[in-house]
């Protein structure tokens, strides 16, 4: 090479360095002019950005295995201080710039990626490499390397240099170590870092870098603050976080389940726990930053997570043939999980740039975590159990409020203005003085209906055995004619809806025959009115028609036996009192059919006449036994309570 040449190569490598170095300052002049474009903003959300601009480089180096422990403080004058104990930042000069590698780092506008040859290969920091933005917007920000035995160190002033890199001493650490004071002209709402605000992400730090030790110490001590420190450390990494999220929580097993794997390039760990909580806390991370918004991550997550729980619980029988799978909702009830992955080319989506984008993170995520979630549920049956009976009650729960909800929108069906075409009204509507009664069969309808007293008396028939509604669902108790038309004509409403003070007839009178039948549908009836209308039953609106046992007729008087224990004997006194001629004829009545309207109205619904038995609730508990024995399935206490009970209204309940 002659010496021209050199001349000329030199000249040249001295025009390339201005250039850049032209660069650079329109580059940093850029940062300084519009700092929300690199940091978000200006206000106490960017003064603290610039804390973790520094740090996800330390955090990158321990990620990468050379540094282990990290340390941050604030300084008396509001500075900040960040020290790691890794390689150190590279000191060599760099043929493209003729200039240390450590100032490229603070001088360079970096587009992202790693400067030098072989970058990391995963890489925190939303903005990629943001050394050089906190440089631009320092007031006076300093570098010391430790490497080589040697303490290189570097200052600079709104992020022009102000001293070339220089060898201050020797030393036998190593590492790099940032101090930086924020420009007041940049930040000009706030220069004071919070310790608290810096203290949770970093415990979030190492939580989320198993391992790492990092520690923060606030050197200030005046009026606002006092010094403090804490140290960081987990050796259960994800563990350590999901325990601490459930600390006061109750616990459906003790130790986390964790799961990690890695698939092209790219790990993902998991660790959950159930609790009896209702509510779920999933949090996901990519590259340790929180993705709030979700994403591939958490989608290919939470797919796994109902698949595989859906089907161990399938194979084990935990879950039968007739029911439905368990939702995703159903299977997150009560988990507390850290989804965080590491990628080397995250993408960052959606309104707020915290979703995950990456489309190969799902299938990846979901892969690795359903192989081994599926292996662990395989060799914890206990905690297996656990898991699948929180998500069936949770289905359970989630079924019966969207009947409740259904129940609500139903509700138009049930409104008054629709009332049922079978129901003959009264006239009056003072709910005080009205009256509805529940009549076995369309005649006896028909004879009440000619026979009331229109003003006050509305009659509804209903036909035959009405629903059993102890072992009905309840959207099958709502599609029930006789049910609705009740639940129509009462006003009340039904469900969540339910309002005692709506009700139309402050008494509703159940009149079925004097048989085994007639009791039966009795005793359903008021099973459907204590399971649904319990504040009516409580109100004292429920009564049993006494239609009359026997008749006792001379000519055209007949003379009626009403039933109660002694009404054998009641009706030998009357059949023995009367005249032979013309011969007294005894007459049964074994449904209310056999009277005719005007019988009906004198024997059982004439106020003045009638006997009618009140139905009350002295104690839900003993209510409860007894609809027990009538609705449940042992048959033979529940036929004895018919038998005894068939005739004699004798219903405290
Ligand atoms: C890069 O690859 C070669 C060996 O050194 C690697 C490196 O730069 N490591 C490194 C950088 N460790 N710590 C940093 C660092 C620490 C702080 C506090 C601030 C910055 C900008 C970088």
């Amino acid at each position: 090479m002659t010496k021209k040449h050199n001349q000329e190569e030199l000249q040249e490598k001295a025009k390339e360095y201005d250039a850049s170095q032209i660069q650079v300052l329109e580059g940093l002049e850029a940062v300084r002019k519009r700092p929300g474009m690199y940091i978000g903003s200006t206000s106490n959300e960017g003064l603290h950005h610039l804390v973790w601009e520094i740090v996800d480089n330390s955090i990158d180096e321990t990620l990468a295995g050379f540094a282990t422990t990290i340390d941050v403080a604030i300084e008396p004058d509001n500075s900040i201080t960040v020290v790691d104990d890794g390689r150190g930042i590279p000191v060599d000069i760099q043929a493209k710039t003729s200039r240390p590698a450590v100032e490229t780092v603070f001088t360079v506008l970096h587009a992202g990626g790693k400067f030098g040859g072989g970058g990391y290969k995963v890489s925190g920091g939303l903005h990629g490499v943001g050394s050089s933005v906190v440089n631009a917007l320092s007031l006076n920000l300093e570098v010391n390397v430790y490497k080589n035995g040697n303490i290189y160190a570097q200052k600079y002033q709104h992020g022009r240099v102000l001293t070339d890199l220089e060898i201050t001493g020797t030393t036998n650490r190593h590492g790099t170590l940032v101090h930086f004071l924020p420009d007041p002209e940049i930040f000009n709402e706030t220069t004071a870092f919070e310790y608290k605000k810096l203290a949770r992400r970093i415990q979030e730090l190492a939580f989320l870098n198993r391992g790492l030790k990092i520690t923060i110490e606030d050197k200030r001590d005046d009026e606002n603050h006092s010094p403090q420190k804490e140290e960081f450390h987990y050796e259960g990494g994800l563990r350590s976080y999901v325990e601490f999220l459930n600390e006061k929580k109750q616990v459906l097993f003790d130790d986390p389940i964790y799961i990690e794997g890695e698939m092209n390039g790219i790990t993902a760990e998991v660790a959950m726990q159930y609790t009896t909580d209702y509510q779920n806390t999933v949090l996901s991370f990519a590259n340790n930053i929180f993705t709030h918004e979700g994403g591939t991550h958490e989608q290919g997550f939470r797919t796994a997570l109902t698949r595989v729980i859906n089907d161990y619980a399938r194979k084990q029988k935990l879950l039968k043939e007739n029911e439905d799978n368990l939702s995703g909702e159903d299977v997150r009830e009560g988990l507390t999980a850290i989804i965080s992955i590491k990628h080397p080319n995250p993408q960052f989506e959606g309104q707020t740039k915290t979703k995950l984008g990456n489309s190969e993170v799902s299938a990846i995520t979901n892969r690795l975590f359903s192989e081994a979630f599926h292996k662990f549920l395989l060799e914890n049956p206990k905690v297996s159990k656990k898991i699948v009976e929180k998500g069936t009650l949770a289905a359970k729960a989630r079924q019966a409020a969207k009947r409740a909800r259904e129940m609500t929108r139903k509700k138009s069906g049930l409104e008054i203005s629709n009332l049922p075409g079978k129901l003959a009204d009264c006239s009056s509507n003072d709910p005080t003085q009205t009256e509805l009664f529940i009549v076995e069969g369309d005649s006896a309808g028909g004879s009440a209906k000619s026979g009331r007293n229109r003003e006050f008396q509305a009659i509804l028939p209903i036909r035959g055995k009405i629903l059993n509604v102890e072992k009905a669902s309840m959207e099958k108790i709502l599609a029930n004619e006789e049910i609705r038309s009740l639940f129509t004509a009462m006003g009340t409403g039904f469900g969540a809806e339910f309002d005692v003070s709506k009700a139309r007839y402050h008494k509703l009178v159940i009149m079925t025959d004097a048989d085994v039948d007639g009791a039966h549908i009795r005793t359903l009836l008021l099973t459907l009115f204590y399971r649904y209308m319990l504040p009516v039953v409580k109100a004292g609106y429920i009564y049993i028609a006494q239609p009359p046992l026997y008749g006792v007729k001379q000519g055209k008087n007949i003379t009626y036996v009403q039933p109660g224990p002694d009404a054998e004997d009641r009706l030998q006194d009357i059949a023995s009192n009367l005249a032979k001629t013309p011969k007294p004829i005894i007459q049964r009545y074994k449904g209310l059919g056999e009277m005719d309207d005007h019988q009906l109205w004198e024997t059982t619904m004439d106020p003045e006449n009638r006997l009618m038995a009140r139905v009350s609730v002295k104690d839900a508990a003993e209510a409860n036994a007894i609809f027990e024995i009538l609705m449940g399935d042992n048959v033979e206490p529940r036929r004895e309570f018919i038998e005894e009970n068939a005739r004699y209204a004798t219903l405290d309940l």
